[in-house]
């Protein structure tokens, strides 16, 4: 069974020094010295092989960014199949859809890192091979049960996916093993099967490939969301140039709300699987690939160049019907629900109407035929349902482009008649912007309220279909913030005085009245100036990652349940309150923190009011302290704070600034804030997600999202006080 050990105080920046210092001789070596290939068995084609096959290879073995090395593994048989194991978790994510727009959404994702995921909607493009013995793990970490049902694929029942029927829903904090033989080579589709109504809604779906075997056909098994396949593989390659997966959602937003406005489950539970009532469901978002227009059009532009035949697989996951329409072009219908139409059935549309679950294979054809292809350009692509070319009511939807060799631009947009820039302003989807320049009707912005009639109107009052507005102050919840994360103490410097060691307990069985996932004991006394060893338990059969974010450098420890796992630092020499949680923000939202109480204790307040609250009822017992060894025998992890990088002060000080780099997720001025991809800045935080608050709105002028950014940040409080757009941004 697979029960990895993952442990390690985690320096944020992940520092090699670090690793090299504090993890044990067993320890894994740093993530960014793991050679991959071990992954994979590399075939001789590879060993001597041609460019293709080398490229081919690269990319198949490319690491899953963010994902733990376990969350895919390809193995060769004698017999020339391969065992093909991939896991999943299930991650409560919040998209921002169209710019303004943030969405929660339950998505299947690789398996996470320490401290990271790679999870996002639509839930990750799975591929394999006609042949493979195909193994997916799902482990639940979600609070809900789920099962994973492989719509259309032929397997054996007991692998059907159908709670109830065929198994038993996998409950929270439990895993199952999905394994059967991939046939019948097609587009497929995988969800989940526990309440489908609200579960696929609610973004538990992907597509699901199985390519046609041939020899040495090397491809990425798991693509992370959708859009560009790349590389092929090799049946597709034989007779297309380019391969898209085209994933089309409708998302009735007032459901996803609730599973991020309510923190009981039992709550959330009533809410969603009672209360509301799916047949009066009233989408208001459409998704192609997880985002609506203009993201959709950044994320996903169907790149092509004249001459060529493009591979559309496209899969409706929504409730009602999607109309694909791709503006002056007729592509060909060559496969309806993962079969192959004979040559005298496939015919060509310019409007294909996929059902809910429903896939179709088109055969795009390129450039200037006179029949199938008009010629070069930007040309829109979308669901041609009236409400679906909308946001919320306001022109976008579910659009994308073909768009032809030469018309892409450097930023990341096709070149078109005029500039889209103005559909990234996050106004024109609440309602507050005027549809069209308001000097056409003899006025300004400024004054384009003002002076109108407001009479009654002709013919009597009447009414209409309004959009509700009610989309404002989400809180946001599932990203790191910057903040909340700060370091609000620092290990003792000098030499420890003592030797403690606590044992927290993780996992479902510790939940109280509306928690699915806890720590026992929730409150632990430490004393001050202590050589402090962390074990932690976790009796789930999921990875909980544990975490004290206050403490510079953090502590975290990444455990694959069920197992024990441990870390090893200095408390302060300070009393100070430490809050300690689970990294995987679901199981913190709901109830899987506590308190590490240095010495004395201070105030938590501050914490507290960045949304965290802390659970209430009887706390549990102190920790249990263990006898420890001397003090002598225990310094190691001493003495390895001690040759840590400088950090940012705890408090007082001046500013401590650090520079790093990112890529802009959102730009919030409003609020003062950022939400970048932040890269690994040594010495200061890892690789993530990140909220940063700026020091004025003007830092963020001019920044949009994908840009490529340096940033300039005070350690001190973390925030962002200067950032730079980097040149050759996409
Ligand atoms: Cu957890």
């Amino acid at each position: 069974m697979f029960a990895r050990l993952f442990a390690a105080a985690v320096l944020a920046g992940l520092s090699s020094a670090f690793w090299a210092a504090t993890t044990r001789a067993d320890d894994p070596p740093p993530p960014d010295q793991v050679p991959l290939y071990d992954r994979y068995q590399a075939t001789q084609r590879y060993r001597h092989g041609g460019q293709s096959a080398l490229d081919a290879f690269d990319a198949e073995r490319n690491r899953i960014p963010g994902a733990d090395d376990a969350a895919l593994s390809v193995e060769d048989r004698p017999d020339g199949t391969r065992n093909v194991t991939i896991r999943l978790e299930i991650i409560e994510v919040q998209q921002e859809v169209y710019p303004g727009k943030r969405v929660l959404f339950w998505v299947y994702a690789p398996l996470g890192g320490a401290m990271t995921s790679p999870a996002r909607m639509p839930s990750p493009t799975i591929r394999v091979e006609e042949g493979d013995h195909v193994k997916i793990v799902l482990y639940n970490t979600h609070y809900f049960p789920h099962t994973i049902h492989f719509h259309g694929a032929t397997l054996p029942f007991p692998m059907d996916g159908a709670p109830d029927f065929s198994q038993v829903a996998v409950a929270p904090g439990h895993q199952f093993s999905y394994e059967f033989t991939a046939k019948n080579p097609g587009t497929y589709w995988y969800h989940c099967h526990v309440n489908p109504s609200v579960h696929v809604q609610m973004g538990l779906a992907g597509m699901f490939i199985i390519e046609p075997k041939r020899p040495d056909n090397q491809f990425a098994r798991v693509v992370v969301g959708a859009g560009r396949i790349n590389p092929m593989a090799k049946a597709t390659a034989e007779s297309y140039q380019g391969e898209y997966s085209l994933v089309y959602q409708d998302v009735d937003e007032r459901l996803n709300r609730i599973a991020l406005a309510y923190t009981d489950t039992r709550e959330i539970e009533m809410r969603m699987h009672r209360d509301y009532d799916s047949t009066q469901r009233r989408p208001n978002i459409f998704l192609l690939n997880g985002y609506s227009s203009p993201y959709s059009l950044l994320d996903t532009p169907i790149l092509v160049k004249s001459g060529q035949v493009t591979k559309l697989r496209i899969l409706n996951v929504g409730g009602n019907p999607i109309y694909f329409h791709p503006h002056g072009h007729h592509p060909i219908l060559t496969d309806v629900d993962g079969d192959p139409l004979p040559e005298g059935q496939q015919y060509s549309r310019d409007t294909f109407e996929v059902g809910p679950a429903q896939r179709i294979d088109l055969a795009l054809h390129t450039g200037e035929d006179g029949r199938y292809a008009s010629g070069p350009g930007v040309w829109m692509v979308h669901d041609h349902a009236a409400s679906a070319e909308t946001n919320s009511g306001i022109d976008g939807g579910a659009m994308t482009a073909i768009v032809y060799d030469g018309f892409m631009g450097a930023d990341g947009l096709p070149k078109t008649a005029a500039s889209l820039e103005p559909m990234f302003d996050p106004h024109m989807y609440d309602g507050s912007m005027p549809t069209f320049d308001p000097g056409m009707f003899g006025t300004d912005a400024a004054h384009y309220d003002a002076g109108w009639p407001r009479g009654a109107p002709l013919g009597g009052s009447f009414d209409y279909p309004r959009r509700d507005g009610s989309d404002t102050g989400l809180p946001q919840l599932d990203l790191i913030d910057a903040h909340r994360h700060r370091p609000v103490a620092r290990p003792c410097a000098e030499r420890p005085r003592g030797v403690q060691v606590v044992h927290i307990k993780a996992g479902t069985r510790y939940g109280r009245a509306g928690e699915t996932y806890a720590f026992e004991p929730r409150r632990i006394h430490v004393d001050r100036c202590t050589a402090l060893t962390v074990v932690v338990e976790n009796t789930d059969e999921i990875r909980h990652d544990f975490m004290i974010p206050g403490l510079n450098p953090m502590v975290a420890i990444n455990v694959m349940g069920p197992g024990t796992a441990e870390a090893s630092f200095v408390t302060p020499d300070q009393d100070v309150t430490l809050l300690f949680h689970c990294h995987v923000s679901t199981h913190e939202r709901h109830g899987m923190l506590g308190t590490l109480i240095v010495g004395r204790g201070g105030r938590l307040d501050k914490l507290e009011s960045d949304g965290i609250v802390l659970t209430s009822g009887p706390d549990g017992p102190t920790a249990r302290m263990a006898d420890g060894p001397s003090a002598g025998a225990a310094l190691k992890p001493a003495a390895s704070m001690a040759g840590m990088p400088e950090m940012a002060p705890t408090t007082g000080a001046g500013p401590n600034l650090v520079h790093g780099t990112a890529a802009v997720v959102s730009v919030l001025p409003g609020k003062r804030q950022i939400v970048v991809d932040g890269d690994a800045i040594p010495g200061y935080m890892a690789a993530m997600t990140m909220i940063y608050r700026v020091v004025s709105p003007e830092v963020l002028n001019g920044l949009k999202p994908r840009d490529r950014i340096s940033l300039t940040v005070d350690a001190s409080n973390n925030t962002v006080v200067a950032i730079k757009l980097l040149r050759g941004s996409p």
